[in-house]
Order: C-alpha cells, then sequence, then structure tokens
C-alpha cells in the first residue's frame, strides 16, 4: 500500500495503491486459498477527511474478476464499484483506478461486490474524518485515541460450497453448530416450547435459527484475539469506530470495561447512547466510547447473535479482563414469542439465558425489556421492529414531538451509571440494544416537504426449503428492477414474513428509519428487519441511473433478495445488464444415495428458484424380488407451500409384469409439514401421497411415506455426519434392511 497526499493542506487528493491476490490463510486449526487485498485481511484501512478527493488503484493479480464497492460512501454512480452495473468489472492483471470527492464524515468500509469474494476476505475499513483538527492520519493528539475494529465471519469452506450446501438444505450447518431443533429438545422444554413448535408446523414458517452458515471462527480485525494499545497511559477514554463486516453473521458486542456510549451509527452522528450490549447488523457500522482503566486489558467481545462463537479484541495492556459470556439463545422459543404475542420481541427472548428460558411460562415472553421504551409507554408491546406511524396510529407515543420526551422512562429503568461525560446532561442506557426505537440523529432528516412521496410496499420472503430469498415472492432473477423517479421522495415499507433477520442496504443513499423519532429519525444505510418485523425507511431520490439494493447477507443477496433501484428518466439498466449483473450460479442439485441389504436408491435432482427437476430410482437387491422403480418429475414452484407437478413411473413388479404412469397434480406443503401429492393418472385414477421428515434428535430422523395405492416407506437414520447417516428401511415394495445413505 502506498498512500500519498497530493495538494495543499485544505483539499488534499488522497491516493492508494492497493493489490488484490490470494493468499494462503490459516485461521481455526485450516489453511486457505484466501483473498486479500495488500496481503492482509482485513484490507488497509483507507483514511481521508472531509472535502479531500480520495483516488485508490486496485490491481487484481487473481485469476478471476474483482471489484470494490464502497459502503456507505455517496459517490458518482460510476464509482459505486458494482460489477457490470456501475462500473467495469477489474478483470485479471488489469487495474481500475477509482476517484471521487469525499462528502461526508465517519465510519464507512469497502469490501468486494463480485461473487462470495468478501467472504474470503476481501474487505477493510474507511475512516472518514470531520477536519484536520481530527485528521485521521494519526494526528489527532488533542483529542481521543480512535481505532478501528473491524469484525468478520470465517469459514473454511469456500463459500460456493457453502452455499451448494444450503441449497441442499437449508438446516445444512444446525448439525455442525448443534443447534438441530430436534423433538427431544422441543419435549424436553415441556408446554412452552411444545406450544411453539406447534405453532410454527401449523403455519408452516418452521424452526428458526438466527444464522445459515455455522462459520470455523469470528474475526476481529482479522484475527480471533486481537489487541489494541492505548498509546496515552493517563488516556480514560478511547473512541472505536466498530464495523460489521461479516458475510452473513450478526453480532452483540459488549465491552468488559463498562458501558459503551454510542456517538453515531452508520457513520452519522447520533445523540449519544450508553449501551451494555449492542446488536449490529451485517454490514451496519457504530462509532463507541468506552472507558479504560490504567493497568486492565478489558475485552471487547464479539458474539455471533446465534451463540456460536466470538472474537476478542482486549484493549489496553495489563491484567486482562473478559466480557461475560453471552449464552445460546433458546431458538425453540423464538417463534413461540412471536405467534403467541403478535410481532412481540424475538430479540427479547435472547436477553434471558437459554437454560432459564427452558423454564420460562408462556407469559414470559410478554416481559419488557429496556430497550422496547417506545411500546412501554403506550403499554403495547407489538412491535420489536421500528414503529411505524401509519400502522400504530392509536399509539400515543408516535404523536409525541420528535424531540422524543417518549424516552424518559428510560432513566426509571436504568441502572445506576457512573456518567463519563459532564457535558452530556442525560445520556439513557440501554441494556441491550437490538432496534432503532432510541436512535435520534443531531440534526433534522426530514425530506424535503415540496415533493410528492411515493410508497412502495416491500415484503421480504423466502423459501426455506429451496433456499430461496426474494422480495415480494420474486427473485432478482424474475424481477430485477425497482423504478423510483428523480425528486421524489420514496418511502420502503419492508415487512419481512421470513423467520430470518434480513440486514437491508440501499447503495448511493442514506435513508431515514422511521422510528418515532419524528424530524431526528436517524439516517442509516443498512437496516435490519427482524423476522415477522416491519421497518419503513424513506429517502430523497436525488441522485440518477442504478443503485444495488438488497439483503447484505451475502448468501441471501445471492439466492435472489437483491434489486436493482432504477431512476426512470436516467437508467442505463437493460436486458443484457440485468443478465449480467445475476448470480453466475443458477442450478443446484440435492442428490442422496441410499444402500441397503434390500434395496439401492439413488434420488437426483436439480432446481432452480421455480423449477425442479427429480429423478428417483430404486433397485430391490434381493433375489426374490426384481423389482425397479424409476419415477421422473417435474415441478413448478408455484407459491411457498405450492407446486404443480408431472411425473412418470415405470415400475417392474416381482412377477415381471412392467407398467408405465403418467401422472399430473399438485404438490402442497400441509401444516405440520406434511408433504402431499394429489395426482391423476393417465387412466384417471387418483393417488394421494402424504410423507414428512421427523428430526426426532440431534441424530435420529425418522422418514415416512404412503400413499393411497397402499405402499409405504419407512426409514430411521442415525446421522454420522450432516451428510453420511447408518438408515434401517422397511418398505411395502422393497422390503426391510439395513444400510447407509449419503447426501451429495
Ligand atoms: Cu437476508
Amino acid at each position: 500500500m502506498t498512500a500519498l497526499l497530493l495538494g495543499s493542506a485544505q483539499a488534499k487528493v488522497v491516493e492508494y495503491d492497493l493489490t488484490i491476490d490470494t493468499l494462503g490463510t490459516t485461521i481455526a486449526g485450516a489453511t486457505v486459498d484466501s483473498l486479500a487485498i495488500d496481503g492482509q485481511i482485513p484490507a488497509p484501512t483507507l483514511r481521508a477527511t472531509l472535502g479531500d478527493t480520495l483516488r485508490v488503484t486496485f490491481r487484481n493479480r487473481l485469476k478471476v474478476p474483482a471489484s470494490i464497492h464502497w459502503h456507505g460512501l455517496l459517490l458518482p454512480g460510476d464509482q459505486d464499484g458494482v460489477p457490470y452495473l456501475n462500473t467495469a468489472p477489474i478483470l485479471p492483471e488489469q487495474s481500475f483506478t477509482y476517484n471521487f470527492p469525499i462528502i461526508q464524515a465517519g465510519t464507512f468500509w469497502y469490501h468486494s461486490h463480485t461473487d462470495m469474494q468478501i467472504q474470503r476476505g476481501v474487505y477493510g475499513s474507511i475512516v472518514l474524518a470531520e477536519s484536520t483538527a481530527h485528521d485521521a492520519h494519526g494526528g489527532h493528539a488533542s483529542a481521543l485515541q480512535e481505532e478501528v475494529i473491524l469484525f468478520s465471519d470465517w469459514t473454511n469452506e469456500s463459500p460456493t460450497r457453502v452455499l451448494e450446501n444450503l441449497k441442499k438444505d437449508d438446516d445444512y450447518y444446525a448439525f455442525k453448530k448443534n443447534n438441530v431443533q430436534s423433538w427431544d429438545k422441543v419435549i424436553a422444554g415441556g408446554q412452552p416450547t411444545l406450544q411453539a413448535r406447534f405453532n410454527q408446523s401449523l403455519t408452516r414458517m418452521g424452526p428458526m435459527d438466527l444464522a445459515d452458515v455455522a462459520y470455523d471462527a469470528f474475526l476481529a480485525n482479522g484475527e480471533e484475539i486481537a489487541q489494541i494499545d492505548v498509546k496515552t497511559q493517563s488516556a480514560s477514554e478511547m473512541k472505536l469506530r466498530l464495523i460489521n463486516g461479516s458475510t452473513s453473521s450478526y453480532f452483540d458486542v459488549e465491552y468488559a470495561g463498562g458501558l459503551m456510549r454510542i456517538v453515531a451509527a452508520d457513520g452519522q452522528p447520533v445523540a449519544p447512547i450508553n449501551v451494555k450490549r449492542l446488536r449490529m447488523a451485517t454490514a451496519e457500522t457504530y462509532d463507541v466510547i468506552v472507558p479504560l482503566i490504567k493497568g486492565k486489558a478489558f475485552e471487547m467481545r464479539a458474539t455471533s447473535f446465534d451463540g456460536s462463537g466470538y472474537s476478542s479484541t482486549f484493549i489496553g495492556e495489563g491484567e486482562r479482563v473478559a466480557a461475560p459470556t453471552i449464552p445460546r439463545p433458546n431458538l425453540l422459543l423464538q417463534g413461540h414469542a412471536m405467534h403467541s404475542a403478535g410481532d412481540a420481541s424475538t430479540e427479547h427472548s435472547m436477553d434471558h439465558p437459554a437454560g432459564h428460558s427452558m423454564d420460562h411460562s408462556a407469559d414470559h415472553s410478554m416481559d419488557h425489556s429496556t430497550d422496547h421504551s417506545m411500546d412501554h409507554s403506550t403499554g403495547h408491546s407489538t412491535n420489536h421492529a421500528v414503529n411505524v406511524p401509519e400502522a400504530n396510529s392509536d399509539h400515543s407515543a408516535h404523536k409525541m414531538p420528535a424531540t422524543s420526551v417518549a424516552h424518559s422512562q428510560h432513566d426509571s429503568h436504568a441502572p445506576p451509571v457512573a456518567q463519563h461525560e459532564s457535558a452530556v446532561t442525560k445520556v439513557k442506557t440501554i441494556d441491550h440494544l437490538t432496534s432503532y426505537e432510541s436512535l435520534l440523529s443531531l440534526v433534522d432528516t426530514t425530506l424535503p416537504a415540496d415533493r410528492p412521496t411515493r410508497v412502495v410496499a416491500l415484503e421480504l420472503t423466502g423459501n426455506m426449503q429451496r433456499y430461496v430469498w426474494s422480495f415480494n415472492g420474486l427473485t432478482q432473477r424474475e424481477d430485477p428492477r425497482l423504478s423510483v423517479e428523480a425528486g421524489d421522495n420514496v418511502r420502503l415499507e419492508l415487512s419481512n414474513s421470513t423467520m430470518m433477520h434480513h440486514p437491508i442496504h440501499l447503495h448511493g443513499h442514506f435513508f431515514r428509519v422511521i422510528n418515532g423519532q419524528g424530524e431526528r429519525s436517524p439516517l442509516k444505510h443498512t437496516v435490519d428487519v427482524p423476522p415477522m418485523g416491519r421497518v419503513v425507511i424513506e429517502f430523497a431520490a436525488s441522485e440518477d441511473q442504478d443503485w444495488l439494493f438488497h439483503c447484505h447477507n451475502q448468501y441471501h443477496m445471492k439466492s435472489g433478495m437483491n434489486r436493482v433501484i432504477s431512476y426512470v428518466d436516467s437508467s442505463q439498466l437493460d436486458a443484457a445488464m440485468e443478465q449480467a449483473i445475476l448470480p453466475m450460479r443458477r442450478w443446484y442439485s440435492r442428490n442422496s444415495l441410499r444402500a441397503q441389504r434390500n434395496v439401492l436408491g439413488i434420488d437426483y435432482s436439480i432446481m432452480d428458484e421455480r423449477h425442479s427437476f427429480l429423478v428417483e430410482a430404486d433397485h430391490a437387491l434381493e433375489t426374490a424380488r426384481d423389482n425397479f422403480e424409476l419415477r421422473t418429475s417435474y415441478s413448478y414452484q408455484l407459491s411457498r407451500f405450492t407446486a404443480p407437478f408431472v411425473s412418470m413411473e415405470r415400475r417392474r413388479h416381482e412377477d415381471g409384469e412392467q407398467d408405465t404412469r403418467v401422472f399430473a397434480g399438485l404438490r402442497m406443503t400441509l401444516p405440520l409439514f406434511i408433504d402431499s401429492e394429489i395426482g391423476i393418472d393417465d387412466a384417471g385414477d387418483a393417488r394421494i401421497e402424504l410423507g414428512s421428515g421427523l428430526q426426532l434428535t440431534r441424530r435420529f430422523v425418522l422418514d415416512w411415506r404412503w400413499n393411497t395405492d397402499e405402499e409405504y416407506r419407512l426409514g430411521v437414520g442415525f446421522n454420522l455426519s450432516k451428510r453420511t447417516a447408518i438408515v434401517f428401511g422397511k418398505d411395502s415394495d422393497f422390503g426391510t434392511g439395513f444400510g447407509v445413505s449419503y447426501l451429495f
């Protein structure tokens, strides 16, 4: 890396020259070919000052194209770095120089926008200083020491392989994480967990997990255990610029040395809030000020919010003080809280230690935590997401003026807090900040009043069975564009009808999060929309051409949750471009092999978002039988639970007689997750088939299938790994036997 400063002290050109190349990286006991900028993960921190021009050259030494996107920066469209849409991809052995003025200050980051390169290490932080008095180049002797902590997630598996696995089974990594939500746990949890499971099954929402991927490590500044030294031993505070640069992880961040004082969110200054624990969605940034004590090294711990691991950063030298361990959330109660109390707090049940929440009776999930203050004031506990004035117009709190009088009740809840800054008269304290109600911009963020408002309802949708994610039920391939008109105020009403969190990001604009703070609603570039939650954002359509809008969970984005916001009069988006910006991979396969003493079976399927081709072949191995059955089918996923199909079945019976039947009908997922198939064959005969799989324990699985032709199959599997199982099967046509099965 070379950083050159050109020009006068007032308006400099800040120049960097960076190289993207492969790097052998050893993390969590394995060495893999990662992707690094200037040989480091994360990439070098880029620093500039408001008013500067940033000029960054990237040289691509990879054998594949690369790109860099400037996350949260306001810049000309052709500098945004989304390959094919905004900026040409940086081809192998070529370079590209980004060149744009810095018109904002704050904490941001940059990362590849090509394939899954971000998961392999192509990310770094950007620190933009307000003025040279707080010069970002280390010349801030008079101010607080400032450091960046960039959090990320790490897998030693290839990220494309991770996505392939998720397409085989959305639950693929639950086994590795020991998060399998099996029936033994449901039963052990008693009435509340049984009730929750029953509700999930009836509504066909399915058991939820908080994260899809089992990571091998979580990193802070590229390390599992990082260290930040205090430069001035007498310093009592330090400013930390926290960045969630993960591929698909949310973190709960907690500091061992006391409360963290939030002073900025997504690079925008906010009224200070003291927090004990801070939830950071993927791609968000927060600036916090933390206390220091000479002779102590306090841990800043970022725990993946599914409880599967954490990174540590020790701040200071001396006796190490660990941050508390955050217990794993009780996933079995998550859906329960949601269904029994409307949209009530998923986050909330996470505040309880998992061991405790097992004992909680149903009404416990209605408990109020300090971070749901907006709800308290009205006596409602309906929405842990951002409160939406229109949707909740009966809530008196929303009619209050912007200056957050509604938050006075924080003080009565607040534990005693040592105020670190007397200048701030009253800094409210929140135990666990998981939503945005308390964020208060320092400036009026109201959109221009003289413009028309365009309201767009966007449902965040998904099909977990196929691992497909979408907006309004349509993937990027099916509906690539969301048109806006320059000069409008655009109001996006995001409602999440999935059981996962989605960190939604808009390129090239800041949006207001309508959080009940009126004129001082905060500006953000990324917003968490919680499971079954609703968030309203709005922005002035003041740019031109085309900007990406997507879920920043890279696995969700690559599975369809992606759109181009295109300005109708200036959009450059044509059919070829729509094609070029699609994820490279469209078709995924899900196959299994079953070798039992009595039968050899192979299922082979290939599918995209809608289409499925399935071949199932079974061959009897017992000499007394010579049965052979071949089923080929095609189905089209019409909606989440409905798929019309056609199929052909060829059988050879014990007596050597053969027959072929052609079916047409409907496959449906019924409540309680029973798969059904209703078909009529070419002779006009109807057949109904039912089946399902039950996860009895982490390792034991029960499968059954039955149809109105009196055929059945019953299987018990014992999973040695996610892919391999010992099986026992009983089949009306093929007999009984032990064997092994393999998912591939
Ligand atoms: Cu998502």
